[in-house]
């Protein structure tokens, strides 16, 4: 496969005004005609350049130019390609072709889920329909007509509004819409099924109805209004905060059960994957109703960042992708608790951004180059993205920071344009120099700030130094330092927060500062401090990076009960548990775990004034992954079995606190998903897990009360997965049984019971997993299945998946290579537990490199997997 260069990057030599199409939806195929209108690109430097459009998997049946036949002589099609040497400058081209939705199982372009039409053309979709110029920055407007049968698909939907229906023959009908907004192809969609329709309206700022509409199959009724609720409240956060209105008169929101991603932007007709939309209380746990609320705002947002204004070329995908993140995070935080929502986003980005940036696959924000850009929709372009664009709003504080974004929306809207033309929009909003910030989009690479401090006692003077690294990544060596905003506060030996002075004559100082590094090495000097303090370093985690300073026990435990930083007093618990899982590794089983872990835990757990919701994320324990990334050379079985002593010392240590939480925690009212009652379900299955943990029998009794008595998912499935992880065997096999019986007809909640079983070390050995496999309910062309059983084995049940004896491996290098041939996107994604093999230490990883290997050496490697096997073993 080829590599494609962010410096070969040339205008299009040739533009399309508009798009008009008609799809001919049949059971064996649809034939659709395209119409063009093309001319000549007056910023392109050639002379009159040949015609080429990207094609993939189609069957050509005629080309026709300014509405004359073109013979086989007249244009070459190279089946990835169709070039026609000479054309006028401006001409109209009619291309007609021939495509197999229902045999498409890449879920790339047009194809078939239960029985319905739907598309998928982000990144390079649109060419498996029709050949086009499949590239972001050629905008058109478009014109779509679908004829189908009317019993089977009665509902025909794609961009913008609908312009016209009417009854054809034999049973058929059409529909055509109309988008006003130019827009590149992979915001195309085309949605046709036997759907039922909800509705609501919003009316925006200026006092515009929008009619807003969900379909979705007719067995998902009544799981479509959290969704709906969750569109109106992004539209109306969007208004308020960013000053963004939504633009067409409708707004669609389909759900499909096939999809590779959780959903897509398309304009005006966003579609998504059901288990990123469908929620009710009795099938969506509270993470479930969370994560859609932040889905659907993520899309709905894409509407003016993404869609209004698009990327360039694939290598700016940040531009849209982690400015959108980073918006719906904003929006999260605003619509729950801020504290709890940076704790959630920074343990993802801490664990899987970081390892990614440590690994082989490593790029920039805005990478320099890819083989297949669909293997660049990922957590350094997603949510390190986002936290580039977090560090702009913090360097220039709100105001500024929501001018730049009104200037970057005004000067750029209906263009295509580059991260650097964002940039370069909060520079001239601000008057502030970002030259060096831009480093953040071009290196790769998670900064190393290594920390030190002294105390001059006589003077009351505290000196802190910062130096930064940059560790070296695939094709980048010896970086730059980078700007790096560094929020910080000092804490007196009561606990108070002192006054940050940086001069010693600054009057009324802060009590918390952002320091800007900008160079290798930093020293500052705060005075009149009276003793020598505790540093709360890098509040709210103000820059993506890891942070080296020699914590003493004690100081983070004072920082876990004095932070004003909520975020840092959950990160100061983290350290610690760190600590303590750290030293056990490894050591014999007697090996004394620190009496204080215990009681800063016991003090979480019955003071009952603390943050609860704070509280119900202190207690979580740093997960596997987190240790695996902290490590040298990871033994993931000795890692795994050092958590789990610490966790089982704990839930005997205050085994009846741990009951006395759990009944404090009984819910009186009715079900709400608000953080309070989430802090108080997380609290109870928290306490319930670990009792279950230690083989309590009156833990178990709790369990499976529980669990025949939920009224919701959250406490059904916590109970649930106690269960499964805990020793009584025959419990678990009843619960799991009787959970499948109640919910088998609902594929949501089959995956969620797939994944509690794939993702346990006592229900998900290799064995059980080929069980699952072999499942009715399992289904090889659905991806979310696919990531249910093999994803959560592979990502979740480490200790299983690190089999010293190498099965794991084995085993997933053998569903990769059967993936390959029918979906490889889905494929390309399930390598990456693997990708990481340097990472682990040498029983392991020259195992995973033959398993790596031995997917390299498939027959016809798909581009996909070809490129992240290559660079992972390169
Ligand atoms: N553009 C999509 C999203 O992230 C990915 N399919 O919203
Ligand atoms: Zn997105």
């Amino acid at each position: 496969p080829q590599t494609i260069y962010l410096s070969d990057y040339k205008v299009p030599a040739y533009l399309v005004d508009t798009v008009d199409l008609r799809f001919e939806l049949f059971e064996d195929g649809a034939r659709v005609h395209s119409t063009l209108a093309i001319r000549r690109n007056p910023d392109s430097q050639e002379s009159a350049p040949p015609l080429e459009l990207d094609g993939d998997s189609l069957v050509l049946e005629s080309v026709a130019l300014d509405g004359t036949a073109l013979s086989e002589s007249d244009y070459e099609n190279r089946g990835e390609q169709l070039v026609i040497r000479s054309v006028p400058e401006r001409f109209s081209l009619s291309v007609v072709t021939w495509i197999e939705p229902q045999n498409n199982t890449r879920l790339e372009g047009l194809y078939k889920s239960s029985g319905m039409f739907c598309t998928q053309c982000e990144a390079e979709g649109f060419r498996c329909i029709t050949f086009f110029p499949d590239r972001p920055d050629v905008m058109a407007r478009f014109r779509t007509r679908i004829e189908a049968d009317q019993k089977a698909y009665p509902v025909l939907l794609s961009n913008g509004n609908d312009v016209d229906r009417g009854e054809l023959d034999d049973g058929r009908h059409f529909m055509t819409w109309e988008d006003p907004f130019p827009k590149p192809c992979y915001l195309f969609a085309l949605v046709a099924g036997d759907l039922v329709e909800k509705r609501d309206t919003f009316t925006t700022c200026s006092g515009r109805d929008i009619d807003l509409r969900m379909y979705v199959e007719p067995r998902n009724a009544e799981k479509c209004d959290h969704a709906m609720d969750s569109l109106k409240r992004s539209m109306r956060w969007d208004e308020e905060v960013y000053g963004r209105e939504y633009d067409l008169d409708i707004f669609m929101i389909v759900a499909v059960d096939d999809f590779n991603m959780g959903a897509m932007e398309n304009k005006g007709l966003n579609i998504f994957n059901s288990s990123c939309v469908l929620a009710s209380q009795e099938t969506a746990t509270d993470m479930a109703f969370q994560r859609i609320e932040a889905i659907v705002a993520h899309e709905y947002f894409h509407n003016w960042s993404g869609n209004r204004v698009t990327c360039r070329d694939w290598f700016q995908l940040s531009l849209k992708e982690g400015f959108t993140v980073f918006r719906d995070s904003q929006f999260s935080a605003d619509m729950g608790s801020p504290t709890v929502k940076r704790i959630e986003d920074v343990t993802l980005l801490r664990t899987a951004q970081f390892a990614e940036d440590g690994g082989p696959m490593a790029h920039p924000v805005r990478p320099a180059s890819y083989m297949e850009i669909s293997n660049f929709y990922t957590l350094t372009i997603y949510e390190k993205g986002a936290e580039v664009v977090r560090m702009i709003h913090t360097l220039l504080g709100p105001e500024l920071f929501r001018k730049g974004s009104d200037l970057y929306f005004q000067r750029h809207d209906g263009q295509a344009v580059t991260t650097d033309d964002f940039v370069r929009a909060m520079e001239d909003a601000s008057g502030r120099d970002l030259s060096q910030f831009r480093l953040w989009y071009e290196q790769a690479g998670t900064p190393m700030l290594t920390v030190s401090d002294e105390f001059d006692e006589g003077q009351g003077v505290y000196r802190l130094t910062i130096e930064q690294t940059i560790p070296d990544t695939p094709g980048q060596t010896n970086k730059k330092p980078q700007h790096i905003p560094f929020a910080l506060g000092l804490l007196g030996s009561d606990g108070q927060p002192l006054p940050l002075r940086l001069a010693s004559d600054e009057a009324e100082a802060p009590t918390e500062r952002v320091l800007e590094l900008t160079e290798g090495v930093h020293t500052f000097e705060f005075h009149d401090i009276p003793s020598e303090p505790v540093p709360s370093l890098l509040r709210h985690f103000s820059a993506p990076v890891r942070v080296r300073y020699p914590w003493t026990r004690e100081q983070l435990l004072f920082l876990m009960n004095h932070d004003p930083d909520g975020f840092n007093r959950w990160d100061a618990g983290q350290r610690l548990a760190v600590d303590v899982i750290q030293r056990l590794i490894g050591s014999p089983d007697d090996a004394a775990i620190d009496p204080r872990l215990v009681e800063a835990y016991r003090k979480l757990i019955t003071d009952t004034d603390l943050d609860q919701a704070l509280v119900a994320k202190m207690l979580q324990l740093p997960s596997e992954a987190y240790l695996i990334e902290l490590a040298e050379s990871a033994d993931v079985p000795a890692i795994h079995r050092a958590r789990e002593r610490v966790l089982e010392h704990l839930a005997e240590a205050l085994r009846d606190d741990l009951v006395a939480c759990y009944q404090r925690q009984q819910e009186t009212g009715p079900y709400e998903v608000t953080p309070a009652a989430i802090a108080r379900r997380s609290l109870r299955n928290t306490a319930l897990g670990w009792l279950l943990m230690i083989n309590d029998d009156e833990g178990r009794a709790l369990a499976v009360r529980q669990l025949n008595e939920a009224d919701n998912m959250t406490d059904r499935m916590g109970a649930l997965r106690a269960l499964v992880n805990s020793d009584y065997e025959a419990d678990r096999r009843q619960a799991l049984d009787d959970f499948y019986d109640r919910f088998r007809d609902d594929p949501q909640v089959v995956e969620q019971w797939f994944s509690v079983q794939a993702a346990s070390d006592r229900a998900g050995q290799l064995s059980d997993i080929e069980q699952l496999l072999a499942h009715p309910a399992f289904d090889w062309k659905n991806p979310n299945k696919i990531r249910s059983v093999i994803g959560s084995f592979a990502g979740q049940n480490l200790a299983a998946f690190h089999n010293p004896d190498g099965s794991g491996y084995r085993f997933l290098a053998d569903q990769v290579c059967r993936l390959d041939d029918s979906n490889p996107q889905i494929a390309a994604r399930l390598v990456t537990p693997l990708t990481r093999w340097r990472k682990f230490a040498p029983a392991y990883s020259s195992q995973m490199q033959s398993a790596l290997e031995r997917i390299r050496d498939k027959d016809g490697l798909s581009r996909d997997v070809y490129e992240v096997v290559h660079k992972s073993l390169a």
